[in-house]
């Protein structure tokens, strides 16, 4: 007796690919894989649904607002930055792959193994809860990550931490929107899950996701227009005589999805209270770069300079970020040059 198929607009059955299963599935294309690196990824998929649960629940459990301290970057910490930066040292320090995690939360990185058995081992680097300014107003809020590996030709920390975002061997985010959104790439392009919460499973809804090549919109801080750079205002100058919209929810995360889905240019330059820039290179720009540079597009601090082959020097170092369709890159970059 055949089964009745309901006709909806879900794939069928046979064709739900969870986050594990790509995985896994990836995993199989590396015969000598040990399933460590995969071990880690489900650990950050397990802390994206238990960050996931505290962000819908926030104002229910009364976790919104400030902790009353600030972190190594002089911001006011959120209740749920704490958490989420809990939730991801506990995850990760349970798996042995983990041997350094270095969060925007600590100042210091967390070394969790000394290397002694010789086995790889990776660096995760994350912002726990990137925008989270915007929880209060039930805007969007992400968490980003990094992973690299350790340096096996050094002892030191922070060797293998202070690696070009070139070394990543993954990157992501999860956005916390109108729903939630995991955007991963482990260097052969860049695949989108979204969260089913009917069965607790992260499912595969894009692979080889392409930013388009235009988009007529910009996302920045306007408040910072005057304070910025000649270059970038001539290119909003430039930007609004030819139609252009501008976007911006304040949170990278949010922003950035917005620009891999629709294309278009986010931008973060050097303001005068950022002189050189205010995202974070490891845990923002770096990760960021990689899926946009995966997807098809561009990310660069300066004309001609990647974000990816800068040489971090400090794991909480911020750079100018310009990022998005290439063609709409190239546009600022133009200005930015013409202007130096
Ligand atoms: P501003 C959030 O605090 C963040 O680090 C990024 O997520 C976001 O793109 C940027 O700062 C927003 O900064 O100065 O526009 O509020």
């Amino acid at each position: 007796m055949s089964i009745p198929t309901v006709s909806t607009s879900r794939p069928a059955l046979r064709d739900i690919v969870t986050l594990q299963a790509h995985i896994l599935q990836q995993q199989a294309r590396y015969p000598g894989a040990t399933g460590t690196f995969s071990w880690i990824l489900s650990a950050v998929s397990i802390c994206a649904k238990m960050i996931a649960s505290q962000v819908r629940r926030a104002r229910l459990e009364d976790v919104l607002g400030a902790a009353g301290a600030a972190n190594v970057q002089g911001e006011q910490q959120q209740k749920l930055d704490v958490i989420a930066n809990e939730i991801l040292l506990r995850m990760l320090g349970g798996r042995e792959g983990v041997a350094i995690v270095a969060s925007e939360e600590n100042e210091e990185p967390v070394i969790l193994r000394r290397q002694d058995d010789g086995e790889t081992r990776y660096c995760v680097l994350f912002d726990p809860l990137d925008g989270s300014s915007n929880l209060d107003i039930c805007g969007s809020v992400g968490t980003i990550f990094s992973i690299l590996r350790k340096r096996e030709d050094s002892t030191r920390p922070e060797d293998s931490l202070l690696q070009p975002g070139l070394e990543q061997v993954a990157a992501g985010y999860v956005l916390y929107g109108s729903s939630t959104v995991m955007m991963l790439t482990i260097g052969n392009g860049v695949d989108m899950f979204v969260l089913d919460p009917a069965i607790g499973a992260f499912v595969r809804v894009a692979q080889g996701l392409r930013i388009p090549d235009t988009n007529k919109c910009y996302s920045l801080n306007e408040g910072n227009r005057l304070s910025l750079p000649e270059g970038y205002q001539r290119y909003l100058q430039w930007a609004q005589s030819n139609g252009y919209s501008s976007r911006y929810v304040g949170a990278m995360v949010g922003d950035v999805h917005r620009i891999l889905l629709q294309g278009g240019v986010f931008m973060y330059p050097p303001t005068k209270k950022a002189p050189k820039g205010k995202l974070r290179l490891m845990y923002e720009a770096n990760p960021m770069a990689m899926l946009i540079e995966q997807a098809g597009g561009k990310a660069l601090v300066a004309p001609g300079e990647r974000i990816l082959e800068v040489q971090p020097e400090g794991i909480h170092q911020r750079c100018c970020v310009v990022l998005g369709s290439s063609a709409e890159v190239d546009a600022v970059m133009a200005q930015v040059a013409a202007a130096t």
